[in-house]
């Protein structure tokens, strides 16, 4: 900070064991986020039509008089379960983001979001296949010999494992991607697969076809330490590698050759994150590869087993986190599934929703089916409020604005996913303008419909001393840390003994039979299959159809770009230049029966929508598979539409998890004259070249 009280510069700790002072891409740019010319910096009240743009500046009072009367006279007539929160991603700090989830909202007997659109059919599968989302921290891949990076594209999301990884092979490891798309991760890979998307099952149980078949799975420990091996076996026995090069569209050579390397160079870390869950056979694929290390017994071995997510080494005391059980809080409402918004705003909920409230999220871009959720934010009955750092897409059909702080001007606790590190956050400046970060906003808003209990009035420090305390006693991982140590230090380890920080070393899983399930009664009672299976997407294209002409419904897959967030920093020139445009990848023999050249405007369709992105004929997807990044701001795109115009807000098999990856679109070459806006130049001045 300089003395006039501005942030001058952003850094990584150097001291931090896994960060070790470098910061990505995006995080690099934070400060260009903070003074980003375009910040809300005072809440706004819609003056013209529905998401017209056209905004009035109000103070805090206005606004939150405005909010709490609507809001009461929607409790009087419809009941407070017709207001609905909706948030997820902005900030999953303790504070800003669980605690908001939850205190003020079950106060108000709000309908309850299901948190879905990340990796909620992952988190079930491995739930019940192994218990919890233990996973070791990244530094221990360097005691891995072969590393299978299994639909996960860490060198974009999460390159703080990329040094860890470089190590490993320095030490003469080999890294293996399995994923349909040639990324920054699979360049630097020893090897590169590419399945066909959402058949990583079916190459999973033919890979243990083949280790069963040459007598290669570890008999002892299966017998010790897994449930259900028969009738895994015969699920097994369905999948001779013919038939998974047949499911897969891979050799049957490659299938065989990686069951081998997997079966005989260990230790083997199987590193998986949610990307790969977002289909509509999502939960059975994770059973399916949470079942592999067991099959070898890497589960417990240092620098083998499953890398997924570390979220289970610390769980907050989630009475102290929502005080859903307060005298004052009505018994439990409905629950919504975000996936579902659209849906929910255009007729799916009875009784209606009829207020939204947005924060740390931005649905008109990140949320699947976004035409028809565009539909429910442009309904004349539904007051919507946004929360947020910028006039996003979905800013634009609010009724009240309400200006957010950045993490510089926010206090908050950050439980780790991807590591064993708890960060505090300090805030660095003073808010800028009238910006209020979400707990102050819940405190204001608790006042104004007259709450009084000191639980929703507490200040930061105070809410998460108290979560401290009360997780405490039942969280041996948070032995010895106190706020007071949080805020000298700001990053403390998890208290883990150095020889338990392999998962499931002691042999126990945390499954109600403390083994592996690969027969899962857990499953089975929530109506799933309980071994896991290979089943088609129920959107997808046969595996050996050759191409079919331009009219083909190709499957598009839509992951993580390098320099967003998912919609996050997506509104910053520097990284809008640095990713370009909104790209198709086309592989050529598919771009050249539809007459598509590199640079040409492309529209992609289907019966949920269209949007039009620039084609990139590209060998980074094979035959058959389309790829685009995302999220790219509809606002900075052409015709004002992202590629979510075409995703599915179907449910994923498992959990009500979504399903963004399964999507057959049609893809069709635009002449420039046809598309409604010009879509040469975004907002930014910085879209396509030509
Ligand atoms: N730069 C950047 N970093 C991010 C994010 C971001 O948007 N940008 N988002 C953050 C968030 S919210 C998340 S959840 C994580 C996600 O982190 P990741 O899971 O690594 O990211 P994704 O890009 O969603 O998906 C990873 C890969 O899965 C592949 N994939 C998709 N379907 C299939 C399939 O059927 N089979 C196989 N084998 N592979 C498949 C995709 O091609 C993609 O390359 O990243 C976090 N980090
Ligand atoms: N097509 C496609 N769509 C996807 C994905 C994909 O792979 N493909 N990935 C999906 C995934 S994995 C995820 S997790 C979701 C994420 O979807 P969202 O949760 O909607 O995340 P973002 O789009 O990044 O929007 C977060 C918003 O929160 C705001 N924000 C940041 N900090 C704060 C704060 O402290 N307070 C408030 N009030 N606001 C804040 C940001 O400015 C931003 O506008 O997107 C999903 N959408
Ligand atoms: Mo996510």
């Amino acid at each position: 900070m300089d003395e006039s009280g501005r942030a001058v510069s952003v850094r990584g700790r150097s001291n931090h064991p896994v960060t070790r002072g470098w910061l990505c891409a995006k995080v690099n740019r934070y400060l260009e986020r903070v003074y980003h010319p375009e910040r809300v910096l005072y809440p706004l009240r819609r003056s013209g039509p529905r998401g017209s743009g056209q905004f009035t500046r109000i103070s805090w009072d206005e606004a939150l008089a405005e909010i709490s009367e609507r809001w009461r006279q929607i409790i009087d007539q419809h009941g407070a379960e017709c207001i609905l929160p909706y948030s997820y991603a902005g900030t999953l700090g303790l504070v800003q983001g669980g605690v908001t989830d939850a205190r003020f909202w079950n106060r108000l007997g709000a309908s309850q979001l299901v948190r879905s659109i990340c990796g909620y059919a992952a988190e079930e599968a491995v739930m019940l296949t192994i218990g919890g989302r233990l996973a070791p921290s990244p530094e221990d891949v360097v005691h891995s010999k072969l590393i299978l990076i299994w639909g996960s594209n860490p060198a974009s999301t999460a390159p703080h494992v990329v040094p860890f990884l470089r190590e490993a092979q320095r030490k003469g490891a080999r890294v293996v991607v399995i994923d349909p798309i040639r990324t920054l991760t699979a360049r630097s890979a020893d090897q590169h697969i590419q399945p066909l998307p959402g058949t990583d099952a079916a190459l999973a149980l033919s890979m243990m076809h083949v280790i069963v078949s040459e007598g290669l799975h570890n008999e002892a420990w299966i017998e010790q330490h897994t449930v259900g091996w028969e009738q895994l076996r015969e699920r097994i026995m369905q999948y001779p590698p013919e038939r998974g090069a047949a499911i897969t569209g891979l050799a049957r050579e490659t299938i065989v050759e990686l069951a081998r390397a997997y079966a005989t160079t260990k230790p083997a870390m199987l590193r998986i994150s949610d990307g790969i869950n977002r289909h509509t056979n999502g939960g059975q694929t994770i059973r399916a590869l949470a079942s592999l290390p067991a099959v070898l017994g890497q589960y417990g071995v240092r620098g083998g087993g499953l890398m997924y997510s570390t979220s289970d080494w610390l769980k907050w005391d989630k009475a102290a986190l929502g005080h859903a059980h307060e005298e004052s809080c009505p018994p439990p409402t409905r629950s919504l599934n975000m996936n579902r918004l659209g849906a929910v705003l255009t007729g799916e909920a009875d009784p209606p929703v009829y207020s939204l409230y947005v924060y740390n999220s931005n649905p008109a871009a990140s949320t699947p089916n976004s035409g028809k959720v565009i539909e429910g934010l442009l309904r004349e009955d539904l007051f919507t409020v946004v929360h947020d750092l910028f006039e996003t897409d979905t800013a634009r059909y609010a009724d009240i604005i309400l200006p957010a702080t950045s993490q510089l001007e926010q206090v908050d606790l950050h439980k780790p996913y991807g590591h064993l590190s708890l960060q505090y956050n300090t805030p660095a400046i003073k808010p800028l303008g009238e910006a209020r970060c979400n707990w102050d906003v819940m405190r204001s808003l608790a006042a104004a419909m007259g709450f009084e209990e000191p639980w929703l009035q507490q200040d930061a420090e105070s809410v998460i001393a108290e979560v401290l305390a009360a997780t405490a006693g039942k969280q041996p991982t948070l032995q010895g840390i106190t706020l007071e140590r949080l805020q000298a230090e700001g990053s403390i380890p998890l208290s883990i003994p150095e020889n338990e920080r392999v998962p499931f070393q002691d042999g126990v899983f945390r499954t109600p039979s403390q083994k592996v399930e690969f027969y899962s009664e857990q499953a089975q009672a929530k109506g799933y299959d309980p071994v896991p299976d290979w089943v088609p997407e129920v959107e997808t294209r046969p595996a050996t159809a050759r191409i079919a002409g331009k009219d083909e419904l190709l499957p598009l897959l839509n992951p993580a770009a390098h320099h967003f967030i998912s919609s996050t920093f997506a509104n910053q020139p520097t990284l809008i230049a640095k990713e370009r445009t909104p790209t198709l990848r086309i592989n050529p023999e598919d771009a050249k029966v539809r007459g598509i050249r590199s640079g040409q405007m492309v529209k992609v369709s289907n019966e949920r929508g269209w949007c039009h992105l620039v084609a990139e004929v590209s060998e980074d997807v094979r035959p058959g598979v389309l790829a685009t990044t995302t999220v790219w701001w509809p606002k900075f795109s052409p015709d004002r539409r992202n590629v979510n115009w075409t995703t599915s807000d179907r449910l994923a098999d498992f959990n009500g998890g979504s399903t963004f990856y399964t999507n057959l679109v049609s893809v069709e070459s635009v002449e420039h004259n046809e598309t409604e806006d010009s879509p040469h130049e975004n907002a930014v001045g910085v879209f396509v070249s030509r």
